[in-house]
């Protein structure tokens, strides 16, 4: 294949690059397939060439490797491509794979595997979305929008999908945009499942469950701090968020109960599998088959208002193509929380400042930072809910389903301290009154054949197994006649349909079936409350609490909807009721704008 003059500038310069740092990149590597070109395209070849979504780069990767599937090697404990990454097709191989700089292995944003990843000793290179460049926005600001659409969508986790969605369902030009490399968000992490009320799945169980009870519990989790609006309308819209996602193929067939609910209504897919993967997987290729699929490596770094102090679009910094200004009626921030920035959390909860974290790390509340820069009003923006079961020195969120479906948790000693399925301020709380600040959860291999979850924390090495009582107690240096004493009351006061020594009101498995199996847990930072203000059609309020014009905002930004504490399984049901609702309010406001 001929080369053009610029490609082989380029290429000549990268080899150099890597020939000089004494390693070679894969781009290098990969430079007799047509040189630049073959990456960059066959027009200008200048690294802004590269479209940010670097989805053509990814198919060509694949032509000559195979999919993710074939790449998957079933004789390996740990295969990046057999686990997260084998049924996502959105997630490209440039994630991980870096064409001129140290490739990255995006597991160990949660993980901590050692595995050795081809051109691993490639020259460093700094992050691309390192600092923001004032300059450049400025430039961006000054100079003609690239773009201009009806709605721009800012964040691509659940909250994000779900306004894409609506919104260009809705008959508006919508663009979603994600930071990441890979959208989800936080929303790709959320295990437990989706709290609705009146669904098909509770009437089959024949669960007595009523829009009251629901907004009772949420509010009652909250401390009663919630905004009672926007609870009921959460409640509400529930079940029809269920039906929403059902129509696009998900799988919620499963209700569990949560800490705090009264009645099961935590909706799962069957067999106990994790929700978020799940959710954002159907919700990702709705987008895609919808023409909003989110536009990745794209971070919004600057609201922009017009003179009448209305919306006008956004500056956007692109992995390969800069800065610039896309121009929108409306934008809706769906940017999630600041659960890992640790400076917000150093300012807003200094005592969970060094506090490990089970969010993404793509939770640095962006979206909060640029809409306190226009002037958008904050509520409840100090509370941070640490989440009582984060496997001990992980990042690994233990799933709240875990005790729901029946295990038990214990102190250092053996001995229980705390109903299981009280709310997880109250939770959080008690195990940090115990010694060691941490717990065990102890359950039995009837549990670990119904949670499909649990088989997951026993493949990442997380879980202690032993044949009695005795000998799990003796491997987690608990106390055995203490251990011994507690699964003996707790399956008694089970038979006896009482727990009465903490009053934990369902208890729907014994620790009965060897073998047994116990995991170390210890509290961490799990969600942000607070966030903008919104009114019930999601619109952002300014300080005098009066809505900014064309902005919304949906999910973990918001504040109001969960109070002091959120429950279980509301965060989910947040990001699709908000969500729909957000992108259906912007694409009203934007359509009526035109
Ligand atoms: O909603 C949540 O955060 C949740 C249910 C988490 C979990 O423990 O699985």
């Amino acid at each position: 294949m001929m080369k053009s003059l610029s490609a082989l500038i380029l290429a000549a310069a990268f080899s150099g690059m890597a020939a000089a740092a004494g390693a070679q990149d894969l781009a290098s590597f990969h430079n007799n397939m047509g040189g630049c070109a073959a990456c960059h395209g066959t027009n200008a070849v200048t690294p802004a060439s590269v479209p940010d979504d670097e989805i053509a780069i990814n198919k060509q990767c694949m032509a000559c490797h195979g999919d993710f599937k074939k790449l998957a090697d079933k004789k390996k404990r740990f295969d990046p491509h057999a686990s997260h990454l084998s049924d996502r097709s959105a997630i490209n191989c440039t994630v991980c794979h870096a064409g001129h700089v140290q490739p990255k292995l995006i597991c160990n944003d949660c993980h901590t595997f050692d595995m050795k990843m081809p051109f691993a000793d490639a020259p460093k290179g700094k992050a691309w979305d390192d600092g923001i460049d004032e300059k450049a926005v400025a430039a961006a600001e000054a100079a003609s929008a690239r773009e201009t659409v009806d709605v721009l969508v800012i964040g691509a986790g659940s909250a994000g999908l779900n306004a894409a969605i609506a919104a260009k369902r809705a008959g508006a030009k919508t663009l979603l945009i994600e930071k990441h490399s890979y959208a989800g968000g936080n929303s790709m992490l959320a295990a437990g499942g989706y709290n609705a009320v009146g669904t098909p799945q509770q009437a089959k169980k024949g669960i007595k469950d009523t829009v009251d009870m629901y907004v009772a519990d949420t509010m009652k989790g909250g401390r009663g701090k919630n905004d009672p609006k926007l609870v009921r309308i959460l409640a509400e819209n529930s079940a029809a968020g269920v039906k929403w996602l059902e129509d696009m193929g998900a799988d919620l067939s499963d209700v569990k109960r949560s800490g705090g609910a009264q009645v099961d209504r935590t909706h799962r897919p069957h067999g106990g599998m994790t929700v978020g993967p799940h959710i954002v997987d159907v919700l990702r290729a709705q987008a895609a088959k919808d023409g909003v699929a989110p536009r990745v490596n794209s971070r919004a770094v600057k609201l922009l208002l017009d003179k009448d102090y209305k919306i006008a679009g956004a500056i956007v910094h692109g992995k390969h193509s800069g800065y610039y200004k896309v121009a929108a009626k409306a934008v809706v921030l769906a940017t999630g929380g600041y659960g890992q920035n640790k400076k917000m959390i150093a300012v807003y909860r200094p005592t969970f400042k060094n506090m490990t974290s089970s969010n993404n790390v793509t939770s640095t509340g962006d979206g909060i930072i640029m809409a306190l820069n226009i002037g958008a009003s904050m509520t409840d923006i100090d509370w941070v809910q640490a989440h009582p079961t984060v496997g001990l020195d992980s990042r690994i969120l233990i799933s709240e389903t875990v005790r729901g479906v029946g295990a038990i948790m214990v102190n250092v000693k053996g001995a229980r301290f705390v109903n299981e399925l009280t709310t997880r301020d109250r939770a959080s709380d008690a195990i940090l009154h115990q010694p060691e600040r941490r717990a065990w959860l102890v359950f039995d291999s009837d549990l670990y054949k119904s949670a499909k979850m649990v088989r997951g924390y026993d493949h990442l090495g997380m879980l202690k197994k032993a044949d009695s009582i005795e000998e799990l107690a003796k491997i987690c240096k608990m106390d055995v006649k203490t251990l011994q004493q507690t699964v003996k009351n707790y399956n008694a006061y089970r038979k006896n349909g009482k727990d009465e020594a903490f009053g934990r009101p369902d208890m729907p498995l014994g620790v009965e079936k060897a073998p047994f199996y116990a995991v170390a847990v210890a509290p961490g930072i799990h969600h942000t409350m607070g966030g903008v203000a919104i009114t019930p059609e999601s619109e952002v309020l300014d300080i005098q609490s009066r809505p900014i014009p064309g902005l919304y905002a949906a999910g973990e930004v918001t504040g109001g909807v969960h109070g002091f504490n959120r429950l279980g399984g509301n965060a989910v049901a947040d990001t699709v009721v908000f969500g729909r609702r957000s992108g259906e309010h912007a694409a009203a406001y934007a359509l009526k704008a035109k």
